[in-house]
């Protein structure tokens, strides 16, 4: 079994409510919907929060509840601004209180850097668990208390074994930018999510026909990031972008 449903499976087993962690601006592609339909099987409750509503609108958000009809029971949530977290907990004492056990337990899941240990410092009030803006930064479950009566179980976040898409895996910002293959090809898809906030926040703007590679070497120029002979240095430049999206610096506000 993969180390996916290993990890997975012990926190399905052992939590009596599951919050999956989404990412505001891919909210579609941080779902896993093999993971909410085993959920639903097993008959335990599941609570989708949508993390990180700072880094969009909130006319988006207002379009995403009413044209998602399975996201209408889920809670926006900013960890950074502070929003949502008087809900989401509200939420969360209402189905605790239903359930027949006295020590209500919480697994918190989802991609890595989606936001979990932020969400259970969130709830909890306190830094709890410990949050890094590199992915990957939970490595074990921990259980932490919420109150005498309800804890969190932070977990490593979960890619699925067979998802090998570093193109998504870099924009939902699962995969840092040291470690990809081809940051260009994530790039290029970053332009095409978002290529009017990239020029907001850079203070820059593009020409139409520009490729990924004239767009970026009209930053690196910018940005002075220019190798020996003054050749603008794109891969940097690239890194620094994909960086940029993945800790928020550049919204979709
Ligand atoms: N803009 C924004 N950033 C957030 C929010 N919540 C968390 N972050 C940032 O997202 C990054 C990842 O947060 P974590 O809480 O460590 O995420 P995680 O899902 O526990 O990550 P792993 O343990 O690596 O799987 C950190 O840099 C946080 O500061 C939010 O609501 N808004
Ligand atoms: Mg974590």
């Amino acid at each position: 079994m993969s180390n996916f449903w290993r990890i997975v499976n012990r926190v399905l087993y052992e939590s009596d409510i599951l919050l999956i962690v989404l990412d505001a601006r891919l909210i579609d592609e941080t779902r896993n919907v093999e993971l909410e339909q085993k959920i639903s099987k097993l008959k335990k409750k599941q609570l989708l929060v949508i993390n990180k509503s700072d880094l969009v609108s909130i006319h988006y958000l207002r379009g995403v509840k009413r044209s998602n009809f399975e996201l209408s029971n889920s809670v926006f949530l900013s960890c950074r601004k502070h929003m949502g977290t008087a809900i989401l907990r509200e939420k969360i004492f209402e189905i605790a209180k239903d359930l027949p056990t006295a020590l209500v337990k919480i697994g918190v899941l989802g991609y890595p850097n989606t936001g979990k240990s932020s969400v259970i410092n969130a709830m909890c009030g306190r830094k709890a668990a410990s949050v890094s803006p590199e992915s990957g930064h939970t490595r074990s479950l921990k259980l932490i208390k919420m109150t005498s009566h309800i804890y969190f179980f932070d977990t490593p976040g979960v890619i699925p074994f067979l998802e090998k898409d570093e193109v998504k895996h870099a924009l939902i910002a699962s995969k840092n930018p040291a470690e990809l293959k081809n940051p260009l090809m994530v790039v290029d898809e970053l332009f095409r999510l978002a290529e009017v906030y990239i020029e907001k926040f850079y203070k820059i703007k593009f020409d139409k026909k520009d490729d990924v590679e004239a767009k970026l070497t009209k930053l690196a120029v910018k940005f002075g990031k220019l190798k020996k002979g003054g050749i603008p240095d794109i891969e940097t430049m690239s890194l620094i972008v994909i960086r940029d999206w993945q800790t928020g610096k550049i919204s979709l506000i």
